[in-house]
């Protein structure tokens, strides 16, 4: 638990400045956006200059909030940087440079250097921190304020099934209700219902499914050619990790996902003690305990051996304590 500063002291430095630009996590999810929405949103009612940046478009699933967010302001030169739900400085891309001031997180670690650094790793979602300062810093939270923020708790925690859900992160959903955050739809939308195509996908990734370590560890994979054959990008597969969880038994489960040749992006979910960051992070990559990420070189079937071979050894160790 690093809280280096107190949302309080955040609050009062946001209160103290006019600009600011707010970065989150290039390949960004529902938490990234909607924190970064809902904090620019508080600032605006605040009267403060507030940009967002990301290296990566928002992916089409969040449009229907983000084009009611409004268009950006011009960058002035005395902008103050703070990022969310962004665990390193890599993970803000071509922004990896900015001197961030504020950094605000829930991943386990976190390498940022900023003046103001509130990180808490028991939160659910970065929106749980994010709804506090808000809180603290007094603004009323709008119906729109709220979805992004319920679009945050609500996909982080997997739609309170993760084994990170904790009392606050369902205390903080219950408060977003009663600020009229669109719960029904919000969960239909991103855990119930799919379009066609998301159907041929999940049908694709599914179909790759391999067992491993007597079923205890799942393996998958999509390559530049079920991108080409399906008509989609890998924009279109946000989220398909969910599926690994779907098969009764497996601990560890993995998706392969081939980005350009010869290079993959790797998502491993944890069911069991093992950490997914510490599996993620022997392969250089991170993220959380639940679910983590990281990117090697290799085609799609080197990438997916390398990756159940370190599976299989962390679980192995785990079981062996
Ligand atoms: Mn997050």
């Amino acid at each position: 638990m690093e809280h280096y500063s107190t949302l309080e002291d955040i609050a009062d430095f946001l209160e103290d400045n006019d600009d600011y630009c707010i970065y989150y996590h290039k390949n960004p999810d529902g938490d990234a956006i909607g924190s970064a929405y809902a904090l620019a949103m508080a600032l605006r009612a605040m009267k403060k200059n507030v940009n967002i940046l990301c290296d990566s478009p928002v992916p089409a699933p969040y449009h229907y909030l983000t084009d009611r967010y409004g268009t950006d302001c011009e960058i002035r030169s005395r902008t103050i940087n703070i990022s969310v739900d962004s665990a390193a400085p890599a993970r803000l891309g071509r922004y990896s440079d900015a001197k961030i001031t504020v950094c605000i997180d829930h991943h386990n670690v976190n390498t940022i250097e900023a003046k103001y650094k509130y990180v808490a790793p028991e939160a659910c979602s970065c929106a749980e921190i994010i709804y506090e300062l808000i809180r603290i810093i007094g603004v009323p939270i709008s119906a729109l304020m709220a979805d992004f923020l319920y679009v945050g708790v609500c996909t982080d925690s997997m739609c309170f099934r993760s084994e990170t859900v904790n009392s606050d992160t369902l205390r903080t959903a219950y408060e977003l209700s009663m600020c009229h955050a669109d719960v029904v739809s919000i969960a239909r939308r991103f855990y119930v219902t799919r379009t066609e195509k998301r159907i041929k996908i999940e049908n694709r990734l599914t179909g790759s499914f391999k067992l491993h370590a007597g079923g205890k560890i799942l393996s998958s994979v999509l390559t530049n050619d079920d991108y080409n054959e399906l008509d989609i990008t890998p924009d279109d597969t946000e989220g398909i990790n969910d599926l690994v969880e779907t098969v009764e038994g497996v601990k560890i489960g993995i998706v392969v996902r081939e980005r350009t040749k010869g290079r993959c992006r790797i998502s491993v979910r944890s069911m069991c003690r093992v950490g997914a960051d510490k599996i993620c992070a022997a392969l250089g990559g991170g993220g959380h305990s639940n679910a983590a990420g990281a990117e090697m070189d290799g085609s799609a079937e080197e990438v997916q051996r390398t990756v159940v071979e370190t599976a299989e050894r962390f679980l192995n160790e785990s079981e062996t304590l």
